[in-house]
């Protein structure tokens, strides 16, 4: 899996390489790039995103999916990989397809709600994850599936009132009122009809009049109810509708993002996030991408003052930072703005690590405030082999270098230790560079990093 990552991201570095000149603005869409991620479910928690996804295999030809991935982050820029706290394992009762869910929390617990294969009835069922924290780990919450009607794609919202909808469906459109205990639902299941003044006309298929397809997002914002769904297979749009209430009627709203992007399926995902309205999607922009290995992007938008979306376009550039980040405090390997080879693993230390770093590999690091001035660096790290170092670097991947650290033999990929190294040139807020160097082969690992002021 690496390797094949590997190839294509040294040919992507060649063609950037090739188009430099033509193009210098860096790429941080889209937001991943060490694996292919897919629908993607935006949660606003304690001052952070967390983002939830699932994972597209490499070299998939179909949605083979087997877990799901969380990653956050506090600026929109810089990415941390929380690793995968859910796969199918995690529900008993599923033998395949870990689609597309979405996560809320409530009374300090979170709740993912996924769809899965029912390996007793074969049939597509919506499974509930809960975790006392919003990275995990989630365990199976009910042990059966909470609702099933062989259709995917869960949506939940918690209205003002405290009453919590979920909504799902492909081909058609569903809703259950759930329970204070977010678990169990009252009321049945109920059918939203799909009238073509609700969700627009489609044509060529009379099997399905309206342009509704699949992966509805509901939510609620200035007393107006949105659903932002995938329309029209195949390739699909993102469409909308709104509502005055939770339950419809709904009217068709329009486009919020047109076919585009290499990949035939995508899926809406929107919040609001220090001031600032974000939608989130999937293309297939990396290298190798298409309709089954997709990957999760965003873009920063602003409503109508009538409340309407505007229409959005997938860019390469991505929002700008609504942060800085601290470079002064420790900070996870894996929080990444853009990673160039590199892969990430479950460290022994806890969370995740950097790894699979070969010679010029490197990992960017967005808006981060060096104030003064940094004069350490030190990182903590780990390699089988001898004579490899941390390039500190800014101004790009080969931009000035700041210092260099070098990493022993520790004897072993889990063995860690801790090094350090004198850096200079590193002040005010500015993009950082860590390359790797060194021979052939995998070189180190690394699982956080932290700079110092002072002698
Ligand atoms: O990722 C598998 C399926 O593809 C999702 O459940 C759909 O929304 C589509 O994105």
């Amino acid at each position: 899996m690496a390797t094949t990552r590997k190839f294509w991201t040294r040919i992507a570095v060649v063609a950037g390489l090739l188009l430099a000149a033509a193009a210098p603005a860096s790429a941080d869409n889209p937001i991943v790039q060490h694996i292919y991620t897919a629908d993607p479910a935006p949660l606003v928690h304690n001052g952070r995103v967390y983002l939830y996804t699932g994972h597209d295999e490499d070299g998939s030809t179909w949605f083979t999916m087997k877990e799901w991935r969380v990653w956050s982050s506090a600026d929109m820029v810089n990415w941390t990989d929380h690793g995968s706290p859910m796969n199918l394992g995690t529900f008993s009762w599923a033998s395949k397809d870990a689609w597309a869910g979405q996560a809320v929390e409530r009374n300090g617990k979170f709740y993912w709600y996924v769809p899965v294969v029912n390996r007793a009835t074969g049939r597509m069922a919506i499974g509930v994850g809960v975790a006392d924290n919003p990275t995990g780990p989630f365990r199976d919450a009910l042990g059966r599936p909470l609702v099933e009607n062989g259709e995917i794609d869960p949506s939940v919202m918690i209205d003002d009132t405290g009453q919590a909808y979920l909504y799902w469906g492909n081909p058609n459109l569903w809703y259950v009122r759930l329970n204070a205990d977010m678990i169990s639902f009252s009321g049945g299941v109920n059918q939203i009809p799909l009238t073509t003044a609700g969700f627009g006309t489609r044509t060529g298929d009379p099997n399905r009049p309206t342009l509704y397809e699949e992966g509805p997002w509901v939510y609620k914002r200035n007393g107006l109810y949105y659903n932002v769904f995938a329309a029209k297979c195949c390739s699909e749009f993102i469409g909308y509708s709104t509502a005055p209430t939770p339950t419809g009627p709904w009217t068709y709203r329009g486009t919020v993002m047109a076919t585009q992007g290499s990949s035939f399926t995508n899926h809406p995902g929107i919040i609001d996030f220090k001031g600032n309205s974000y939608f989130f999607y999937h293309n297939g922009a990396l290298p190798g991408g298409g309709g089954f290995t997709r990957s999760v992007a965003v873009e920063r938008f602003s409503y109508n003052a009538d409340g309407t979306i505007p229409s959005l376009t997938m860019t390469t550039a991505g929002p700008p930072a609504v942060d800085t980040l601290n470079p002064y405090v420790r900070q996870e390997a894996e929080t990444i703005a853009w990673g160039s080879g590199i892969e990430t693993e479950v460290s022994s230390e806890g969370g995740m690590n950097v790894s699979h770093v070969n010679n010029g590999d490197h990992i960017k690091v967005k808006n981060v405030a060096f104030g003064n001035g940094a004069t350490t660096f030190t990182a903590r790290v780990s390699s089988t082999v001898a004579g490899s170092s941390v390039e500190v670097r800014s101004g790009g991947p080969t931009g000035a270098l700041a210092g260099r650290c070098t990493v022993p033999n520790t004897g072993g990929w889990q063995t860690w230790t801790t090094v350090s190294c004198p850096v200079s040139g590193l002040t005010g807020t500015r993009d950082l560079y860590l390359r790797f160097s060194g021979g052939t082969g995998y070189l180190l690992n690394v699982n956080w990093w932290q700079f110092g002021t002072g002698a």
